[in-house]
């Protein structure tokens, strides 16, 4: 197998930084060597990568994609093919994508579905969560069935979208149950969808049609009310890993805090559009432009103080990681399926190509560390879903790692640094520091000085059950 060596830079891990030289045998990093280690021990490697002046660090690890996921009548526009490969432009070398199941579909014809889009098509490699729409014996016997046997081992429910793929609490609490006993992750959409059905139905009564009215009628209480109920549920079914999605708001991350004061085994995630969007500076734009950023959750108005009690959940742990819930849509006729009425705005951002840039902005600005950076985005959605290989710079770890140019810059935009398979930016205009030099996914050089030199070659990883306490 040939041997590469990574020369010369700082490695960063979740507990420190070192200057190190990565020493990768095949598809495995076999040692992390001090500097001149190699050379004195006459290590002889097929490649040499200079990271002289860089920082080495785990490839970035996404748990929260969804790639061609049906939504409103139409797909999410990237492909596994194109999502993947702009994940690899952005330093992520693992997503974990989910597969949907809706009320009287079979879990196990529908999960086929979604190995069949990504079979062959990844450029990295990936898993999936199973999202279940409809909690009943048969789905709640296959759940089992995916822990024990497909390496799928967390379940994403919906407290919103009634009639699509909501549960109501008994059916929640049962699914519960099942994963305290399967030793799986639930994971949870904390928004109460029937009092935001009757917001939303009053909204378009009244007139008020614009995309800004989808975050006036998601109102944050209903974000925090719905995770205080999953919160008190999980606790209820033996306590249960609870891992709240696409946290947005303060009050959602004072339930999750105070439940984690008290013991409960309850984690969250926010992702970039939380932390740097707004419901004044986006989603209010004049017109219809504020489409682009329809989300649920949704954004949040910049007069709360919403951004900066998240970056402190993020340096406090009360958020564990940082993922992007990629969905992304097309503004021409996918977005414009909801000219003249929100409700019917396909909902996502596209964003898999900049978590690792944007959050490394976090360190730039001092809200959080280097190391923070590379726990919240690679080495905590690893470990927390059971992604044992991944993560880590280590020896027997997948040689999957980021060369990042601290010093580089980067400029987002349609006509500057885009790879997603959508006809705009979430993030248009936004420069930053830092730069993705070199990404390595399994020993593979898969991007390297701007040049994408891959085609496939992810893998369907399956994952470890996460057993009972992750903290
Ligand atoms: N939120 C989104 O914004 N898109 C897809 C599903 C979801 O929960
Ligand atoms: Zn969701
Ligand atoms: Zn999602």
């Amino acid at each position: 197998m040939p041997m590469t060596l990574i020369q010369g830079g700082t490695v960063i891990s979740a507990v420190g930084r070192r200057e190190a030289d990565v020493l990768i045998d095949g598809e495995s990093i076999v040692a992390v060597l001090a500097p001149g280690q190699a050379a004195a021990m006459g290590v002889n490697a097929d490649r040499t990568i200079d990271a002289t002046g860089k920082y080495v660090v785990p490839g970035g690890v996404d748990v929260h994609t969804h790639m061609e996921l049906p939504f409103g009548g139409t797909e999410a526009s990237d492909t596994f093919e194109t999502g993947t490969i702009a994940a690899a432009w952005g330093g992520v070398t693992t997503i974990v994508d989910f597969a949907v199941q809706n009320t009287g579909f079979s879990v196990h014809e529908r999960l086929a579905e979604w190995h069949e889009k990504a079979a062959g098509n990844c450029a990295i490699d990936y898993g999936f969560h199973q999202i279940i729409g409809g909690v009943d014996d048969e789905s709640l016997k296959a759940m089992t069935y995916l822990v024990d046997n497909e390496g799928i081992t967390s379940f994403k429910l919906f407290m919103a979208y009634p009639g699509v793929l909501y549960s109501d609490d008994g059916q929640i609490l049962r699914a519960m149950q099942n994963a305290s006993e399967s030793g799986a992750m639930i994971m949870m959409h904390a928004e109460n969808g029937i009092a935001i059905d009757v917001l939303v139905a009053q909204s378009l009564v009244k007139g008020d049609t614009d995309p800004k009215f989808h975050s006036l009628t998601r109102p944050a209480e209903l974000e925090s009310e719905a995770t205080h109920r999953a919160i008190q549920l999980a606790k209820v079914a033996g306590n249960v890993p609870l891992y709240i999605v696409h946290m947005s708001a303060s009050g959602a991350l004072e339930e999750v805090a105070a439940a984690q004061h008290a013991g409960l085994n309850v984690f969250a995630e926010t992702c970039p559009q939380y932390l740097y969007l707004t419901l004044e500076d986006q989603l209010a734009r004049p017109g219809f432009e504020g489409a682009k950023w329809v989300c649920s959750t949704p954004l949040r108005t910049k007069h709360e103080h919403h951004q900066a009690d998240l970056w402190k959940g993020l340096r406090m742990n009360e958020l564990a990681v940082v993922s992007t819930d990629h969905c992304p849509f097309c503004f021409k006729d996918q977005k414009e399926l909801g000219l003249g009425d929100f409700s019917k705005i396909p909902n996502g951002i596209g964003g898999v190509e900049h978590r690792m840039e944007l959050i490394y902005q976090g360190v730039v600005l001092g809200e959080i560390s280097l190391e923070r950076w590379v726990e919240t985005c690679c080495t905590t959605p690893a470990r927390m879903f059971g992604l044992d290989n991944k993560g880590v710079i280590e020896p027997g770890a997948d040689a999957d790692i980021l060369v990042w140019d601290p010093n580089g810059r980067t400029k987002i935009g349609i006509n500057d640094k885009h790879h997603m398979n959508m006809d705009h930016s979430a993030y248009e205009g936004f420069e930053v520091q830092g730069f993705t030099e070199t990404v390595l996914s399994r020993g593979r050089v898969i991007v390297e000085d701007t040049k994408l030199a891959t085609q496939g070659g992810g893998q369907f990883i399956k994952r470890a059950r996460v057993g009972e306490l992750l903290r």
